[in-house]
C-alpha cells in the first residue's frame, strides 16, 4: 500500500476527474498512421503553448530525452550536461547505450546552472583525437538541485554561447511550468532561445501517461523516427492524449498551490533536530534535505515516517526528499510537519 500522504514524488499524482471523462470520450484513431486527432490535438496545443513549430507525444519524460538526443546527435557525437542531470544520473545512460553518444558533464551548480565558462572550455575544438561536440543539455527546473528554477536570461545565455559554436540546445524540462509559474513568466520565454524542450504532462500536471517534445518541425520528423524505434510508437494513443489536453489547459495555475505546500512543509521541518534544509533554495515543488541526527539514519526517518502514513524518498548519502503535488492539501502537509516533529524529537 502507498503512504496515504504520498510525498515520494510528483508522478505519483492520479488523474483529475474531468481527465477521466476527456479519456473516456476521446476521438482516436492509428497514431502511426498520423491519423489519431486527439494525439494531433495535444501536439497542436503543445506547440503553440511552449511557441514551437511542432511537438510529439512520447511515452515518457526519459524517452522523450534519449529521442531528442537521437534526433540531435549521431553516434560519436558529444553532449555537454550537468553531472546532476536527471539524463546523466537516472536515465541509464540511454543515449550511449543506444544511441552511442558521448556524455560530457560539467559540475551544477547548487541553482542547477551550469557556468557558462565550464560549459566554454568543455566545448571541443575540431581535432581529429577529439568526438565533436553537438549539443548542451540544461534541465528546469532542476531536480536533483531542490527544484531550482533556470531564468530565461541564464537560458539565453547559454543558448547563445552552444550557437556561436556550433552546437544545439535542448532542455529537458519536465517540470518547465513548475519554473514559468515560480518565476511568474510565459513558459514561451524559458524555452524561446532553446533547439527543442521535452516536457511531462505526468508529473505536476497530473496526467497518468506522457511527456511531449517540441521543437522544429524537421527536429521533429527526426525525433518522430527515434521513438519509433525506441518502441514509442502507440497506436490509439488519444486515450492519453485526451489527458494531456486536460492537464495542459486545466492543471498550469494550480502549480502555485503545489510550491506554497513545499515552502509550508520546508520551513515546518527546517528547525527540527538532525535537519539540514537551506530555506533559500526551495523554489518550487521540491525539497531536499539532509538528516545528521544521533539516533535516525536517512533510511529509517523514511521508515518511522511510512508509519506514521507519510512517504518521501531517500536519494542518496544523507539527502532526502519530499514533492508536492495534486491531491495533497494544506492539511496533509500540516500533518506531516507533526510527523517529522514526533519522530526526530522523541
Ligand atoms: N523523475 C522522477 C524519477 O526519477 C523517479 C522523479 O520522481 O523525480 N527529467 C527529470 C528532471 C525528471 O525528474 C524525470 C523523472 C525525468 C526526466 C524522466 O521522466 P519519466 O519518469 O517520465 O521517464
Amino acid at each position: 500500500m502507498p503512504p496515504r500522504i504520498d510525498l515520494r514524488s510528483d508522478t505519483l499524482t492520479q488523474p483529475t476527474p474531468a481527465m477521466r471523462r476527456a479519456m473516456a470520450e476521446a476521438v482516436v484513431g492509428d497514431d502511426v498512421f498520423g491519423e489519431d486527432p486527439t494525439v494531433n490535438a495535444l501536439e497542436a496545443l503543445a506547440a503553440a503553448r511552449l511557441g514551437k513549430e511542432a511537438a510529439l507525444f512520447v511515452t515518457s519524460g526519459t524517452q522523450g530525452n534519449l529521442a531528442s538526443l537521437l534526433a540531435h546527435c549521431g553516434r560519436g557525437d558529444e553532449v555537454i550536461m550537468g553531472d546532476q542531470a536527471h539524463t546523466f544520473l537516472y536515465e541509464q545512460g540511454g543515449s550511449a547505450a543506444l544511441g552511442g553518444i558521448h556524455p560530457r558533464t560539467v559540475p551544477n551548480q547548487p541553482d542547477g546552472t551550469l557556468r557558462l565558462e565550464d560549459i566554454a572550455a568543455a566545448i571541443r575544438s575540431d581535432n581529429p583525437h577529439f568526438p565533436v561536440s553537438r549539443l548542451v543539455c540544461l534541465e528546469n527546473t532542476h531536480n536533483r538541485c531542490s527544484g531550482a528554477c533556470l531564468t530565461p536570461d541564464y537560458t539565453a545565455a547559454v543558448a547563445d554561447l552552444a550557437h556561436r559554436h556550433g552546437l544545439k540546445l535542448h532542455i529537458d524540462g519536465a517540470r518547465i511550468f513548475n519554473a514559468a509559474v515560480a518565476l511568474g513568466v510565459d513558459v514561451r520565454d524559458l524555452v524561446e532561445p532553446a533547439d527543442s524542450v521535452t516536457f511531462c504532462l505526468s508529473k505536476g500536471l497530473a496526467a497518468p501517461v506522457g511527456s511531449v517534445i517540441c521543437g522544429p518541425a524537421d527536429f521533429i520528423q527526426r525525433a518522430r523516427r527515434a521513438r519509433k524505434v525506441l518502441g514509442g510508437g502507440m497506436r490509439q494513443a488519444g486515450i492519453l492524449a485526451a489527458a494531456g489536453i486536460v492537464a495542459l489547459t486545466e492543471m498550469v495555475e494550480r502549480l502555485a498551490d503545489d510550491h506554497a505546500h513545499a515552502r509550508l512543509l520546508a520551513e515546518g521541518i527546517a528547525d527540527l533536530p538532525g535537519i539540514r534544509l537551506d530555506l533559500a533554495r526551495v523554489q518550487t515543488n521540491i525539497v531536499i534535505f539532509a538528516l545528521d541526527h544521533p539516533r535516525l539514519t536517512p533510511a529509517a526517518l523514511v521508515e518511522a515516517l511510512r508509519h506514521r502514513e507519510v512517504g518521501i524518498l531517500a536519494i542518496g548519502g544523507q539527502q532526502l526528499r519530499a514533492v508536492t503535488h495534486y491531491g495533497i492539501e494544506r492539511e496533509h502537509i500540516e500533518e506531516a510537519i507533526a510527523a517529522f516533529r514526533a519522530i526526530l524529537t522523541a
